[in-house]
């Protein structure tokens, strides 16, 4: 009932943002090379049974070393900018404190070469690599990261900043503090889901708005950059018409995106439906407060406002319906009162489990951000599929690309003010927890050679015919019988 394969034609608007996009940790390799000390990924992927092929990130596509082949991949694809994220204990080794010129070095020689290709940055600070020496002291659960995170930002404003338009705050604050620190399925790796989420959240929302804050006052005026956070959100369609249903899916879209958005571009504190459902289960539980943490009058007048941009991470879509858990557990999953679930019969997978083929989803959920956040400038910072075997002639990538960015086409023609997108992911790297078996690129990497070679898959061209045309014509559109 959901699939829509009719194509729009039509043009985005005039000066539109088409990127791609890698992460620090996933790319770079060069783990202790130069100054650079552990992140908590280093951490986690040497701690027996975390990632599913065994793997590290410890070479990853070595982008370190050559990453003016990357730029040379970016430039014959056409596009605008490269989300890159950087490496904070690359730049600050010991989190805080003294910086490491070697590191800086590095961002400064890629930008240099971006600029010298016509490329801008779009440039994330956390991308989840905390240094391990600030993982030490209590990393995400400790309040003074705020302080911290504002240094660090400082710095990469002050060494980078004139010559970047667009910066990132956080990636996916959702992942860091639920799959970090309450499922623990990415690093730090610690399950206390329904407490430390929560914290971990509320000090990525804080440290957040110290950034944003600190580059308004100091830098904003001489650099003219803008400042966002990029959240993750999957679709959430109610599994009927009923009430309980409709109620769900909007309780699960407020948990997941609401969380980190309402501060920012609501009223300055969480979705009033969190509020209200952790307190009342905290109190089934015989706490004397609620679990989710409560912001001082200074930090709402600090978060509320504060992005230019939102960021959003977009792949695929869930069904929801109501489950009233047991007001007593403890856990960010139960405390929603929502169960979600794939149509495994009629969206096509993926290579990874979570990631069901879903287009529709994307403009429904360009068209809740519009109407929850009184249409906000968004740009698409991530927006891809992964496959096992980084096949060349990645027919289906292309069928995925073409069918989700002309919904976002859609979603612009509904009123969405979307100023970019951005593909995951510029070429196959390091996928967290799931190593090597699941590849994201446009461009093959065969991570069994040292040289790391890059090859486009036939989705790179796909793309690049989207950015050359500016969006759909017949001549682009690939009507083929096949798949695409
Ligand atoms: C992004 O996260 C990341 O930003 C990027 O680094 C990564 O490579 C890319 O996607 C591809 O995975 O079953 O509850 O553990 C994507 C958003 C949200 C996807 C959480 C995986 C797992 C949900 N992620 N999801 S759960």
């Amino acid at each position: 009932e959901f699939i829509d394969d009719t194509i729009t034609y039509g043009s985005f608007p005039p000066g539109f943002i088409w990127a791609a996009a890698t992460a620090s940790y996933q790319v770079e390799g060069a783990w202790n090379v130069d100054g650079r000390t552990p992140s908590i990924w280093d951490t986690y992927v040497r701690t027996p049974g975390m990632i599913a092929d065994g793997s590290t990130g410890d070479d990853a596509c070595l982008s370190y070393y050559l990453y003016e082949q990357d730029i040379q991949l970016l430039k014959n694809m056409g596009v605008s900018h490269y989300r890159f994220s950087i490496s904070w204990s690359r730049v600050i080794p010991n989190g805080v404190g003294e910086s490491n010129p070697l590191g800086i070095q590095y961002y400064k020689n890629l930008i240099a070469a971006l600029k010298a290709a016509g490329i801008k940055p779009m440039v994330t600070l956390y991308h989840w690599d905390l240094p391990q020496v600030l993982e030490d002291q209590g990393g995400w659960q400790n309040p003074d990261i705020a302080t911290w995170f504002e240094a660090y930002a400082d710095l990469c404003f002050e060494q980078f900043g004139a010559d970047v338009e667009y910066w990132i705050t956080f990636n996916e604050p959702w992942c860091q503090a639920y799959l970090g620190y309450g499922t623990g399925s990415k690093a730090p790796g610690i399950t206390e889901s329904g407490t430390k989420d929560y914290i971990a959240a509320h000090n990525q929302l804080r440290s957040h708005a110290k950034a944003y804050r600190l580059y308004e006052l100091k830098y904003k005026q001489t650099q003219n950059g803008k400042v966002g956070i990029t959240l993750n959100i999957s679709w959430a369609e109610p599994e009927d018409n009923s009430t309980a249903s409709i109620d769900a899916a909007e309780r699960s879209l407020q948990f997941a995106g609401g969380w980190f958005a309402n501060p920012i571009w609501g009223n300055g504190d969480y979705p009033q439906v969190m509020i209200d459902l952790i307190a009342r289960k905290s109190t089934a539980a015989g706490l004397p407060q609620s679990r989710l943490p409560v912001f001082t009058e200074t930090e709402k007048t600090e978060l509320r406002g504060s992005a230019d941009f939102f960021g959003l991470n977009f792949y695929s879509s869930e069904i929801a319906k109501e489950e009233l858990f047991d007001d007593t557990l403890v856990n960010y999953s139960t405390d929603k009162d929502v169960a979600t679930y794939q149509d495994k019969e009629n969206w096509y997978g993926s290579a990874s489990s979570w990631l069901r083929i879903t287009p529709w989803g994307i403009r429904r959920m360009l068209n809740w951000i519009k109407n929850r956040y009184n249409n906000p400038d968004v740009i698409i910072t991530e927006n891809g599929l992964s496959d096992r075997n980084g096949y060349l002639d990645d027919s289906m990538r292309i069928y995925y690309y073409k069918y989700y960015i002309n919904n976002v086409l859609k979603a612009i023609q509904d009123g969405a003010n979307v100023i970019g997108y951005t593909a995951w992911s510029l070429m196959d790297n390091f996928e967290w927890e799931r190593g090597y078996l699941e590849r994201f690129g446009m461009h093959y990497v065969n991570f069994t050679d040292p040289a790391k070679p890059r090859v486009p898959k036939s989705s790179a061209n796909y793309y690049s015919r989207i950015i050359q045309k500016n969006g759909f014509v017949p001549e682009n559109v690939c009507d083929s019988p096949t798949v695409y």
